[in-house]
């Protein structure tokens, strides 16, 4: 401690009481990463690199000093001179460098990967606004740059880079690298690769820029716009300035060792997070063959090298390249993927199959699949109907290929950090082991009818609510009403998720409620989430939220009953404070659609209950709880399938028969929200749900309200729920990241 002190004195010329928070940080932020840079080890045998167009690392003090063991003395240290590390935390902006699961779940391995010591490094874009900020005026959402690096920076400047060609220029990449460190572990690094004439200048109203001037806007955002063509080019750009830096960086890095090219495998594995860095395949290849290396002992030592993780079973989201861009923007490709494509239309007779089918699309998955050596799904159910149905005539072909690596999440952020409180009490009762093996909060269930224990889970969960009513009401502006019920669906914004159905259920409320129906105890209904700004039925549905919110805040009738706080700019340091505090978990995707769901994971961990379909990790959730500690409703996974293919689901009728869902849809453009909103999003949104409706939300409402219903229900016998609250957070450990990561070790990355 007095060493520590000392040292925070030198550096910053006074006693830490008298200094400013902003140096505090600054301090702090020098002495981690010297503590992180010590860690680092030296690069021998195999090595991972997980490349990926996403890495929501989250703020990074709080996350380093926990996983440095300093957490404790450096928050006692500053407490004593009467300083928070929790408001010097807040002084850190959060790293925009994702969007949803797919990002967190790249930041959560790389915490895993560093923990368990293994060799493993990211490789990512350094966006410079990230995703965009979200703000809410006028019941709709707004864009602007979400301005993330600052100085101090967690960056460290390699002050090196690769020439990338891209249609016919040549640009100069400049790395940064963010230590990662491991709990107890390694440090690792996370390599952000950047482009010096991007111009953060360029960006206007919002988020709009000259989408063509790539020396520009290279690097300026993650998912730019793709609604038109200049935007699609964009995002190949973007892709292919990510897969060529990492194919010069573990080439230069094997080189560093000593490795013979030609058995590159042995020193190199490369996880292809999703289909964004795809052009790793051929370019890999490319780069080996100016390597020196023959045509096909490229192909066979890079599909020993590349895996594959699918994310989304939504055919809109696996990507296809028009040819022509290929063309244009990476000729050195064309050639490559053109002998890819050859060679894979050899081993079958199935078209479907093709890289670039009869209209000179580029499949971008089939790369992958024909050429990773592993193809792995992120839930088992997931993986399954990958296998039998969306990837069937793959998985036919190759039989072997096919893994499923259930999704993971660090207990290290999403309990130890996030929630002191539960922390300490596992502590107390089961010790600490589970922080790096999270199998042993497994034994929190000998405590299953211990009223103190019980107790002290319900007291934490009210304290946890009540301090994220405290951000709330300073941030939204809203009341919430702690003694009431907590239920939060935080996620991307996607029809397939379903927050429109949310939507009905709490206008069904509603009107039960002005109907003299009035909930035992008090409902907070909470979101958050961000929508892609062209996709424009999710813009709709945040509208329908915001004028709910507004609606039943206006209504004296029912606003001492129900609250709806749609939160502003959901990220991964909201969720710190939101998933705390859930009572009941939302988890209602359309089953089939949601590959994993990680939420699902961090609410049950902190003792949420789930209210979910038979989905993705949900289905898993559901073995391991036990059915009377979760609260499962809706059609099944073959189910929807079967309706797909006979293509035999009519809105329309769930609508004219039922009339409670008739009502609930009807309130859409009914005369209150009509009043107050946008007449044409509320019409195209009701117009959808009646004669579209492609995620099925009114086959699953009654099933939905039953069961939502049952769980608020059963809320009531405090002690039975408190049970649950601890079954649930006992089995969570089935999904932390470490498990996941051993997982992808032992089977697929085989690192030694
Ligand atoms: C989504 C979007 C949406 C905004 C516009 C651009 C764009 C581009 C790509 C994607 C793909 C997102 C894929 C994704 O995040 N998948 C999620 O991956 C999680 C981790 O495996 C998993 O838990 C979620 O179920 C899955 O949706």
């Amino acid at each position: 401690m007095n060493e520590l002190k000392e040292e925070m004195e030198k550096r910053l010329g006074c006693g830490i009481a008298e200094a400013d928070d902003k140096s505090i940080y600054r301090v702090l932020l020098a002495i981690t990463q010297e503590a992180a840079a010590k860690k680092q080890a030296p690069d021998t045998g195999r090595k991972l690199y997980y490349v990926s167009a996403e890495f929501l690392i989250g703020k990074l003090l709080g996350n380093n000093l926990i996983n440095l063991g300093m957490y404790e003395e450096v928050k006692k240290l500053l407490e004593e001179n009467g300083k928070s590390l929790g408001k010097i935390e807040e002084l850190e902006n959060e790293p925009s460098l994702g969007n949803g699961g797919l990002g967190r779940l790249a930041a959560c391995f790389l915490d895993s990967i560093a923990t368990l010591g293994l060799n493993g490094d990211g490789v990512g874009l350094n966006y410079h606004f990230g995703l965009f900020h979200q703000d809410l005026k006028n019941h709709i959402q707004n864009v602007s740059p979400d301005r993330w690096i600052t100085d101090p920076s967690w960056e460290v400047d390699r002050k090196t880079g690769y020439d990338i060609q891209m249609a016919g220029k040549t640009y100069h990449s400049h790395l940064y690298d963010i230590y990662v460190t491991g709990y107890e572990g390694r440090t690792n690094r996370l390599h952000l690769f950047d482009l010096d004439s991007v111009d953060d200048g360029i960006v206007h109203d919002g988020i709009d820029f000259d989408k063509t001037a790539i020396d520009k806007n290279l690097t300026l955002f993650l998912y730019p716009d793709d609604s038109d063509d200049d935007g699609r080019k964009l995002r190949v750009y973007q892709e292919y300035f990510l897969s060529a830096n990492a194919a010069h960086l573990l080439i230069d890095e094997a080189k560093a060792k000593g490795a013979d090219l030609a058995e590159l495998d042995k020193f190199t594995v490369a996880q292809i997070n999703d289909t964004h860095p795809t052009m790793l395949i051929p370019e890999l290849i490319r780069q080996l063959t100016e390597e020196g290396l023959d045509f096909d002992k490229a192909v066979d030592v890079v599909s020993k090298i590349c895996a594959y993780t699918n994310h989304t079973i939504l055919a809109e989201a696996l990507e296809k390249w028009p040819l022509s861009y290929l063309k244009e923007i990476v000729p050195q490709l064309v050639p490559i993927i053109e002998i890819l494509d050859d060679r894979a239309r050899r081993r079958t007779d199935d078209l479907s199959t093709a890289i670039i089918d009869s209209g000179d699309t580029v499949h971008m998955a089939h790369i992958d699949l024909h050429y990773g050596f592993s193809v792995n799904g992120v839930a088992k159910i997931h993986t399954h109907i990958l296998k039998e149905t969306e990837l069937a005539n793959f998985s036919r072909l190759y039989p072997d290929k096919f893994n499923n690596k259930t999704n993971g999440i660090t207990f290290r952020r999403w309990l130890i950090e996030c929630n002191p409180r539960l922390t300490a009490l596992l502590n107390d009762k089961i010790g600490t082991g589970w922080h790096k093996d999270a199998q042993e909060l497994e034994k929190l269930l000998a405590f299953a009818d211990d009223e103190d224990v019980l107790k002290a889970m319900l007291q934490i969960k009210e304290q946890n609510k009540k301090d994220l009513a405290d951000v709330i009401r300073e941030k939204e502006g809203v009341e919430l009403m702690s003694d009431g019920i907590f239920d939060i669906q935080v996620k991307r914004l996607h029809e397939y998720k379903r927050q429109q159905m949310n939507a009905l259920y709490i206008i069904h409320k509603y009107l039960e409620i002005k109907a003299g129906k009035k909930p035992v105890r008090p409902l907070n209904f909470i979101f958050g989430a961000k929508a892609a700004p062209a996709y424009i039925i999710a813009q709709d549905i945040i509208h329908l939220l915001l004028l709910l919110q507004t609606i039943i805040d206006s209504d004296p009738d029912v606003s001492p009953y129900m609250r709806l706080v749609f939160v502003t700019n959901y990220n991964v340091t909201y969720a710190e404070k939101l998933i705390p505090a859930g009572e009941v978990s939302e988890q209602i995707s359309l089953a089939s659609k949601e590959a994993s769901g990680t939420s699902n994971m961090k609410f049950m961990a902190n003792g949420a209950v789930t209210l979910g379909t038979n989905d993705g990790a949900n289905v898993e959730i559901r073995q391991l709880v036990g059915d009377d500690n979760i609260y499962s409703f809706g059609i099944d996974a073959d189910t929807v399938i079967a309706h797909y293919a006979k293509a035999d689901y009519r809105a329309r009728d769930y609508y004219e028969k039922d009339p409670v869902i008739k009502e609930a849809v009807d309130f859409i453009t009914g005369p209150q929200t009509m009043a107050i909103g946008d007449p044409e999003r509320l019409n195209r949104l009701k117009n959808d749900m009646i004669n579209k409706d492609w995620f099925m939300a009114l086959i699953d409402l009654k099933d939905y309200i039953r069961v939502k219903d049952q769980c608020f229900a059963d809320y009531e016998d405090r002690t039975a729920w408190a049970r649950k609250m601890l079954v649930n957070t006992a089995k969570s450990g089935a999904f932390s990241s470490d498990r996941t990561i051993r997982q992808y070790n032992e089977e697929i990355w085989k690192l030694n």
